[in-house]
């Protein structure tokens, strides 16, 4: 090597140790990274972090709270319910952009970037669309086209806003549902074939060729028997595998994160294991909606610490496998929580008997919660060599 050229690989050797030492100055104080937000510790990382917001919550001036964690703590933002197709477009042929473009304004003004939740899912759909199939009014080759012009519309509408777009969403049964084998299910599997699944894809690297774009779904945090027809993750895979090799653009998998404390869940040796396999079909992989629910047992209700403490310590460890597992797979772009409060959280609404709660990382009073705290420990104590920053994304042609 010529003189000058071993003079600039020493200062790029000493420019990427300085970039991956380097801690933030303070003038005059020591650095202390416990009183940085999740999303200053995870930069250093190339790792967005996020959650979902709720608008309402977002809009009430009652509670400067939300709006001020949302804006301060996160560096990404998925809009809990106001990008639905229900939301978007409640009459045929009539968008309400509004909502979904303030929290695309909020996020521009608070330098985030926007996951796209979600172009096709078989649930909150409006009801124009599942009842003119229903009563036969809509037919196949419409009901294609409808498909089509919903993905071309609301793609358009936010081309280069969104960063990583969920395109379609739980398109894959559970072994608890009938037939136990696991198969494509819901409205678009049972009306247009599981041929949707590409389509969608296409259609919306055509509308935005430069977003990301996700299949995202859930209980795929890791493998299990290795076979697809009891194995969600397995099945998920070797779809995505089958859409790769037919060139479909497909560009990464949204695994959501919902976990329970109540069930086994999984050690952060076998989630990393599951990012890197999906990671080697040259896809980017990101955790889109995690939250860690308990059972609210009548001691938990009751105030009774004895109750309280394993759940929210199991409910920490949980959050924590999910980011420690991220931060070693390099192809996984972002770690959003589906809210971040336990005063706005789909949980309680969603699971009464139990009734299960608990599941953020602040409590009802926006006071952190260990879960918290064991977070941003993952970020701080992460580093090289095994634990090194993001390979962005191209999306694919
Ligand atoms: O959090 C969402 C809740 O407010 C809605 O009522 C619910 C309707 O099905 O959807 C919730 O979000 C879901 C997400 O869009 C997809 N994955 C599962 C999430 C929790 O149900």
């Amino acid at each position: 090597m010529k003189p000058s050229r071993w003079i600039a690989a020493g200062l790029v050797a000493v420019a990427t140790a300085a970039a991956l030492n380097a801690v933030p100055a303070t003038a005059g104080r020591p650095y202390d990274p416990t009183a940085q937000s999740l999303r200053a510790l995870a930069q250093r990382h190339g790792l967005y972090v996020g959650t979902a917001v709720d608008m309402a919550a977002l809009d009430n001036a009652a509670e400067p709270r939300y709006r001020e964690l949302v804006g301060s703590e996160f560096s990404t933002v998925t809009a809990e319910n106001v990008m639905k197709w229900e939301s978007l477009e409640p009459t045929r042929g009539t968008y309400d952009w509004g909502p979904a473009d303030e929290l695309v304004a909020f996020a521009r003004q608070h330098h985030q970037r926007v996951r796209g939740h979600v172009l096709v899912w078989h649930n909150q759909l409006p009801a124009w669309l599942t009842s003119g199939v229903e009563d036969g009014s809509i037919d196949t080759a419409e009901l294609r086209r409808i498909l089509r012009d919903h993905i071309t519309a609301v793609v358009r509408h936010f081309k280069g806003r969104i960063w990583q777009w969920d395109v379609v969403n739980e398109a894959v049964s559970d072994p608890w549902d009938t037939p136990s084998t696991l198969h494509y299910k819901g409205f678009w599997a049972e009306h247009l074939g599981p041929g949707y699944i590409a389509d969608a894809f296409r259609w919306a690297r055509a509308a935005d060729p430069n977003a990301l774009l996700f299949y995202n779904d859930y209980n795929i945090e890791a493998f299990g028997s290795g076979n697809p027809a009891d194995d969600k993750t397995q099945f998920v895979y070797e779809m995505a595998r089958d859409l790769r090799a037919r060139g479909v653009p497909i560009d990464g998998v949204g695994s959501q994160g919902h976990l329970g404390t109540q069930y086994g869940n999984y050690d952060t040796l076998q989630v990393a294991a599951a990012l890197r396999k999906f990671a080697g079909l040259g896809l980017a992989t990101a955790f889109t909606e995690v939250d860690v629910r308990s059972q609210l047992t009548a001691g938990v209700r009751a105030g009774d610490s004895a109750e309280i403490n394993p759940r929210l310590q199991a409910s920490a460890a949980n959050f924590s496998t999910l980011l420690r597992a991220c931060l070693a797979e390099r192809h996984c772009l972002s770690f959003t929580l589906w809210g971040f409060t336990d005063k706005h959280s789909w949980v309680p609404g969603a699971f009464s008997d139990p009734p299960e709660g608990l599941a953020t990382v602040y409590d009802e009073n926006y006071q952190p919660k260990r879960s918290y705290q064991e977070l941003k420990a993952d970020l701080i104590f992460a580093g090289p060599p095994f634990v090194r920053p993001r390979v962005p994304q191209q999306p694919r042609r």
